[in-house]
């Protein structure tokens, strides 16, 4: 399609030929994912900010990335973190300024990298003006959100659950009606089925746009089209609203109005609760929705069906047919994942599917093999590179997020100790991934020399940037050769996946293939040692990676404890 504004003034558009082609190619690309507030704090106030990104951008140069997704930074009453947006065109002053974005939208450019914004449309703030002009009655304006009458009064309208905890209603007196929130009470969900509504996202769009974004990750945005107003008799509500009965004309729509008339952007979207089905819609090559979506189901192996504030061990039998099925699935259908491990609502992998201890290195090197080999486009969260741990947090008074604050409360309501509601806390709590980037030993990692807004993790003398980046056999280092890896064998970004040895209860592993090239990627989950027979021959393979030294390409070999090896074939 033709863009309808002059290229010429995007700030991309300085770029080369050849760069921009690759730009666009987002099947070749890695996406490195900020949170700024815990980056890197450049003012001294204990937030990160857009001047730390811009400070850091030469670190993540080095990766050798295409995208930087950077979480929200709009003006926002940050109960949720930024994912409360009170004024989408407005940077919030903690985080900077509109010069320091466009500082860095053109200095990330100069490194030959694009930036991709994270946009939040399921729901506003309840602070937004759109929602203050609804409370106060104007009609217009209450038709922008869902607002709805109670059950015989005060009940809520249906029983649906906030993803945050308690109910997903909010009733307001003076109205004596209810307004819907899928999660905070201060995230009001918009009405999408109202034009107007749609009109100004459009607009939010287009002027991110203008200002040369190339990239917007979409908030849960399958939850965008509710369906039924009715209670779950078996479920918190889900059923109703999730891949919803206008998702699909509505993203089609987005698209065509806004960023698919520009073929260098990249969509990514947040899809919560998603089936397979939906998804080869939303990331179909012809389907004129996304570039890519985000699925969870495979970090919902160490949860109870959809609980996640329980402990249960990590199923690994489980993870690996998730994977496959979504691999193969999505291969089959010509649709495009992202792939990864970690976010900002994630714990850390290494600490979840890895180990903390003695093979802290070779775990966090065999999981970024896992997913670097596979079909998809990588996302790289903020510290993962270095292999950065679960937050440690023994106290209450340590957490911030919203949603851990709420389900410590919850589930002593529900009768746990308190003792137990810690031990949840420490596996699942999002703050396990928002402990500040540890750049190095010193005070607070480097990464501010005030207080820190939430605590740094104390092993950063042990774990940090400056150390990994002198060190040739760091994780960072490690991290560095899968994205060159995917960018020079066409194999691992274009390659058709088969998944290998399925049945197998300890060694995930799988086959690419490509215009006779052919790729195998064998990862050892466990600390034991393992036999492992490969199914197809390994004659004529060379070792392109791996976490050990040594490695032989071998039909039959004894992995070594997490071991992770990619083993490459040339075309005959
Ligand atoms: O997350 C969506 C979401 O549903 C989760 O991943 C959520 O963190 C999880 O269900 C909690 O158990 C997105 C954002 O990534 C998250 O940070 C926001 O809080 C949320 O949407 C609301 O905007």
């Amino acid at each position: 399609m033709v863009s309808n504004w002059n290229k010429e003034e995007i700030i991309c558009a300085g770029k080369s030929a050849e760069m921009r082609s690759k730009m666009a190619d987002y099947k070749k690309s890695v996406v490195y994912q900020i949170y700024p507030k815990s980056f890197y704090d450049s003012n001294h106030d204990g937030l990160g900010d857009l001047r730390g990104v811009i400070e850091k951008l030469d670190y993540i140069g080095e990766l050798g990335v295409d995208y930087i997704w950077l979480t929200p930074f709009f003006v926002s009453p940050q109960n949720d973190n930024g994912y409360d947006v009170e004024d989408y065109y407005r940077i919030d002053p903690r985080y900077g300024t509109m010069d320091d974005l466009e500082e860095l939208i053109r200095g990330a450019d100069r490194r030959g990298i694009c930036l991709m914004l994270d946009m939040v449309f399921n729901h506003t703030s309840s602070r937004h003006e759109w929602f203050q002009k609804a409370l106060a009655g104007d009609e217009k304006y209450k038709n922008y959100y869902i607002f709805r009458k109670g059950k015989g009064g005060k009940e809520a309208p249906t029983n649906w659950e906030s993803k945050f905890g308690g109910s997903a209603w909010e009733y307001v007196p003076e109205m004596d009606e209810f307004y819907l929130h899928l999660f905070d009470v201060s995230q009001p969900d918009l009405n999408w089925d109202n034009e107007e509504v749609r009109e100004e996202i459009r607009k939010i769009l287009l002027f991110w746009m203008e200002k040369g974004v190339k990239g917007f990750r979409f908030d849960v945005v399958n939850l965008i089209s509710k369906g039924e107003f009715a209670d779950d008799m078996d479920g918190d509500g889900r059923k109703y609203y999730t891949d919803g009965p206008n998702i699909h004309r509505y993203l089609k729509e987005l698209n065509e109005l806004t960023f698919g008339r520009d073929a260098e952007i990249v969509t990514v979207g947040e899809m919560s609760s998603t089936s397979m089905e939906n998804c080869f819609q939303y990331a179909g090559e012809d389907s004129g929705e996304l570039s890519m979506v985000f699925n969870f189901h495979h970090l919902k192996v160490d949860f109870m069906g959809d609980e996640k504030w329980v402990l249960v061990p990590a199923d690994f039998m489980k993870l690996k047919k998730i994977l496959f099925s979504w691999q193969e699935g999505m291969e089959e259908h010509h649709a495009w994942n992202a792939v990864f491990w970690c976010n900002h609502d994630q714990p850390r992998v290494v600490s979840r599917f890895g180990s903390e201890g003695k093979y802290w290195k070779e775990s966090a090197k065999m999981l970024a093999t896992v997913i670097h080999g596979m079909r998809g486009t990588p996302y790289i969260y903020q510290g993962e590179e270095l292999g950065m741990t679960n937050a440690g947090f023994t106290h209450i008074s340590q957490y911030r997020d919203v949603e851990s604050l709420n389900h410590f409360r919850i589930l002593q309501e529900k009768g746990l100790t308190e003792g137990d509601a810690y031990r949840i806390l420490q596996i699942h709590s999002r703050d396990n991934g928002r402990t500040p980037m540890q750049w190095e030993e010193g005070a607070n990692g480097g990464f501010t020399d005030a207080v820190p807004w939430i605590e740094v993790n104390g092993n950063c003398k042990e774990i940090n940037a400056a150390q990994q980046r002198m060190d040739g056999d760091s994780i960072f280092h490690y991290y560095r050769e899968l994205v060159r890896l995917r960018k020079k064998y066409d194999v691992i970004s274009y390659g058709s996946f088969q998944a290998l040895d399925e049945e197998n209860p300890s060694v995930l592993a799988y086959r690419r293939t490509h215009e006779g090239q052919e790729l195998v990627v064998i990862c050892n989950f466990y600390e034991k040692e393992m036999d492992w027979k490969s199914p197809v021959s390994l004659q004529g393979f060379q070792r392109l990676l791996g976490n050990y030294e040594e490695r032989e390409a071998k039909d039959e070999m004894k992995l070594k404890p997490y071991e992770a090896v990619i083993l490459w074939k040339k075309a005959e």
